[in-house]
């Protein structure tokens, strides 16, 4: 079937008022970046007119401005799933201007295909290449592409000429079977290739093509701080600790890491470590350090589902594509952050809190318990079913008006359950075999900041007697000062322990 070339504007005649849309990508990268322009225009024109336009969208994670930005200010979303991190999105749902659905990333394609959340309509995937016989490669990032290529009804190609054809190769495209009749996920080390080279379609399904010569929106990282580089130390100099305790095997398990500059900073100071051997990553996002500690041979091997990179890395990569292509696969999300294939592998989860509590809960998601900052993302994937879940934090936040340790997380991802050791630019909070008042104890002695310390020792004295003290009165105090006065400090106990 002859390939069909349209423009975005044609693109989008194809997505129509109240669709469910899947998109390519995770996070900016991999995501379509020209037909999201041109339907957002199509709302915003739509609307002038008094009729509405809204679509669902199911993206991989987040996106880019070209994609969740331009979408959310046009008003055009009536859905969104799952991880977002565009100030506008974020607005746009915490204003209740659409609603947001925050999932595992692993489960999303799976609850498509189970029916939970509705039809997809239409997909608009990037990709470096498409064939006559519908096979779509993929860029720098998967996402649910294999998923929501198979559901739609109407396929739109961004085919973008920054991404070279002989990146195929580096993606491994496999979708389980469904209940009943799922058998194991065949990943036995991060190098294991399972599935097809590219996403095979109907290619009757692909409605057009749009040609594109956009770059990624690669994040530039901020450069270390003292605080983010103590917490890089401290992470590696634990590894190192458990290693020598004989805790983590000689040959070191495959690593999974977050995102963000803490993240960059935990792999930079991993990779300078020499007590620390060459070691693979199994992860979601490979970062820019990853790439870094590759030529360094300091990183065998990455499995992950997108190559976040800075656009410097992404060319440095496509310009040795023979050596990276034997060390990077690109794999659809719910592969890459399997639960089934984390734990089998052992990895270490390392993923940053937005809040803990003394007692090991963490908050991934909500300021103040009520404002969406980004999503759970893949944290909960790997937290759960890691050899060894680690989060880390700096101690405070906003100048130190705001306390990361909190006596009760205001909202709750990871449960006491699954968290294993947090880690402040402080210290280390090991809270393995430990007992709710033990782990309080060590989260304030080794983690929280010295502005804290007594106010948290003294609501540990007020606990109420039980296995967990916790005081119900008193519990959220810390954001009630915040909200109130601006700043955690100022609480005084007095005023709720009554
Ligand atoms: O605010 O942006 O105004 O400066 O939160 O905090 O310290 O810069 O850290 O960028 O790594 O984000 C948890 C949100 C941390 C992220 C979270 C404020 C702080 C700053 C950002 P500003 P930092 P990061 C796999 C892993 C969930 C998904 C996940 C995340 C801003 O890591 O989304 O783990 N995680 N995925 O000032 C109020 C607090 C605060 C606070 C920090 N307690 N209260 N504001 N901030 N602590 C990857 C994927 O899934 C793709």
């Amino acid at each position: 079937m002859a390939l069909r070339f349209i423009t975005a504007e044609e693109a989008a005649t194809f997505v129509h008022n109240d669709d469910n849309v899947g998109f390519s990508g995770f996070t900016p990268a991999g995501c379509p970046k020209v037909v999201p322009g041109a339907i957002a225009q199509r709302a915003i024109e739509e609307h002038a007119k008094g009729n509405p336009f809204r679509i669902g969208m199911f993206t991989g994670a987040s996106s880019g401005d070209k994609m969740d930005g331009v979408l959310a200010r046009a008003n055009a979303v009536k859905f969104r799933t799952p991880y977002q991190s565009n100030k506008d999105m974020r607005s746009l749902l915490n204003a209740h201007g659409a609603e947001y659905y925050d999932l595992h990333l692993s489960e999303e394609a799976q609850d498509l295909r189970y029916g939970f959340l509705g039809k997809v309509d239409v997909v608009i995937a990037e990709a470096a290449d498409v064939t006559e016989d519908g096979e779509i490669v993929p860029t720098s990032g998967v996402g649910i592409l294999p998923t929501i290529c198979r559901m739609a009804d109407r396929i739109i190609i961004e085919l973008n000429c920054r991404h070279p054809k002989e990146i195929r190769g580096m993606h491994d495209i496999y979708e389980p079977l469904d209940p009943p009749y799922r058998r194991e996920i065949p990943i036995y080390k991060p190098s294991d290739r399972i599935g097809t080279d590219c996403v095979k379609v109907d290619p009757a399904k692909i409605v057009g093509i749009v040609r594109t010569d956009e770059p990624n929106e690669g994040k530039k990282f901020s450069p270390l701080d003292d605080v983010t580089m103590a917490i890089g130390q401290n992470v590696s100099d634990f590894l190192v600790s458990e290693l020598k305790a004989g805790r983590l095997p000689k040959e070191f398990v495959p690593l999974q890491s977050g995102v963000g500059n803490v993240a960059n900073a935990v792999l930079g100071c991993m990779g300078e470590n020499k007590d620390i051997p060459a070691f693979n990553i199994y992860t979601e996002v490979i970062q820019d350090a990853v790439i870094g500690l590759m030529k360094e041979d300091r990183v065998k091997f990455a499995s992950g589902c997108s190559l976040s990179v800075s656009n410097e890395v992404i060319r440095e990569i496509y310009a040795n594509l023979d050596f990276f292509k034997n060390k990077i696969l690109l794999r659809p999300q719910e592969i890459s952050n399997n639960p089934e294939v984390a734990r089998r592998l052992g990895l270490i989860a390392i993923n940053t809190a937005l809040e803990a509590d003394i007692f090991g809960n963490i908050n991934s998601t909500h300021v103040c318990g009520t404002k969406m900052m980004n999503g759970i993302g893949g944290s909960g994937d790997f937290t759960r079913s890691a050899m060894l879940s680690i989060f880390t934090t700096p101690s405070t936040a906003k100048d130190g008006n705001i306390s990361s340790f909190v006596p009760m997380v205001s909202h709750l991802d990871h449960s006491e359950h699954s968290v294993k050791v947090i880690i402040s630019e402080y210290g280390v909070a090991d809270l393995r075999g430990k007992s709710p008042i033990q782990r309080a104890r060590c989260i304030i002695d080794n983690c929280v900041h010295p502005d804290y310390k007594p106010l948290l020792n003294e609501y540990l004295q007020m606990g109420i007697k039980g296995h967990t003290p916790q005081n119900l009165k008193c519990c959220f105090a810390f954001h009630e000062e915040f909200m109130e006065n601006g700043d955690m400090r100022k609480v005084d106990w007095s005023k709720y322990n009554k």
